[in-house]
């Protein structure tokens, strides 16, 4: 452990300016751990960390884009998510609002985006020049026909109708949905000198995707999890798979178990890999203390941590398992 405040997260990269933002704002003792960590995950949504968190990535088969996350308090277990937000950047902060200003937990779609209009928010356009182009390109290019259903789709509307993918001995149809490129989500846990603890998720999710999917990101549990009693998790990696393993619940119940956070993260990664022998995945798991580790699959996953007196982020780079 580097010693408190710290706050750790998935990639390095451009994502170490959230971590240096969430870690320099933990230094005035008013900044809490959720406040911190909803700090880091806005600089990512306004930086647009590696086009995969905030607007203009990952554009859906509509070419649109919208916004998974969510913020967990690590000692009320409170926490607030929105999925498939839509029309506004500040996905981190709607989900905040929906924590403080809510009994509820999770909003979707439109009327999170309502919820975030009467909140204050902005209503913005999430796409840009890039994501619309890149997203016309993979139309024009790879709705394929369903030979199975034996209709062509008319790729002005979307890609569908759909068919599970493993039906398909074409290769053509569906290879490409879905498949997150270039995909890297912001996951961040915060420790407050004081010994509180928050994490929180931001992303926008897979490429690609079915109108309407939502990933692991706002899923408590999932994309990020925190009790702290014990230590947080964050997450990043396929999501569609990852969110039927609850990684980050498992790795901090690892951490109640006895675990050190490695052995935690490398038993949560494992029980996906059971399964699903090709997932993407990485976590990155902290104990109450600051101890750390992490672990990934199908590919070098990196995390970044900053905490005690530590002048600069270090990152961390992780073999797949
Ligand atoms: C998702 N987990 O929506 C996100 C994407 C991601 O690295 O993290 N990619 O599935």
């Amino acid at each position: 452990s580097p010693g408190l405040p710290m706050v750790i997260n998935t990639w390095g990269g451009p994502f170490t300016a959230a971590t240096d933002a969430a870690y320099l704002s933990l230094l005035k003792p008013e900044t809490s751990a959720l406040d911190a960590v909803e700090l880091g995950c806005s600089t990512c949504e306004a930086n647009q960390c590696d086009g995969s968190v905030g607007f203009g990535g990952s554009p859906d088969e509509n070419c649109e884009t919208t916004l998974d996350a969510m913020i967990q308090d690590g000692t009320t277990m409170k926490s607030g998510a929105v999925a498939a937000l839509r029309r506004v950047k500040d996905a981190v902060s709607v989900a905040r609002a929906v924590l403080e200003h809510t009994t509820h937990t999770l909003l979707a779609g439109d009327f999170a985006t309502d919820f975030a209009l009467a909140n204050g928010f902005a209503a913005q356009n999430l796409t840009t020049a890039d994501s619309a182009a890149s997203c016309a390109a993979w139309k024009a290019a790879s709705c394929q026909p369903n030979y199975r259903l034996n209709v062509t789709p008319d790729p002005a509307t979307s890609c569908g109708p759909y068919a599970p993918e493993v039906l398909d001995d074409e290769g053509g149809l569906g290879l490409e949905r879905g498949k997150p490129e270039g995909h890297d989500t912001i996951s961040m846990i915060a420790l407050h000198a004081q010994g509180t603890m928050a994490a929180g998720t931001s992303t926008n999710g897979a490429s690609r995707k079915v109108p309407g999917r939502v990933g692991d990101g706002p899923i408590t549990g999932s994309g990020s999890y925190v009790d702290g009693d014990v230590g947080g998790c964050g997450a990043t990696g396929d999501g569609d798979i990852m969110m039927r393993f609850l990684p980050c619940y498992q790795a901090v119940e690892n951490l109640r178990l006895g675990m050190a956070p490695q052995q935690a993260a490398e038993d949560a990664v494992r029980r996906m890999l059971r399964k699903y022998p090709e997932v993407q995945s990485g976590i990155v798991v902290v104990n109450n203390k600051g101890d750390h580790g992490g672990a990934g699959s199908g590919w070098t996953f990196t995390y970044a941590y900053r905490g005690g007196t530590m002048n600069e982020t270090v990152v961390v780079s992780v073999l797949p398992i």
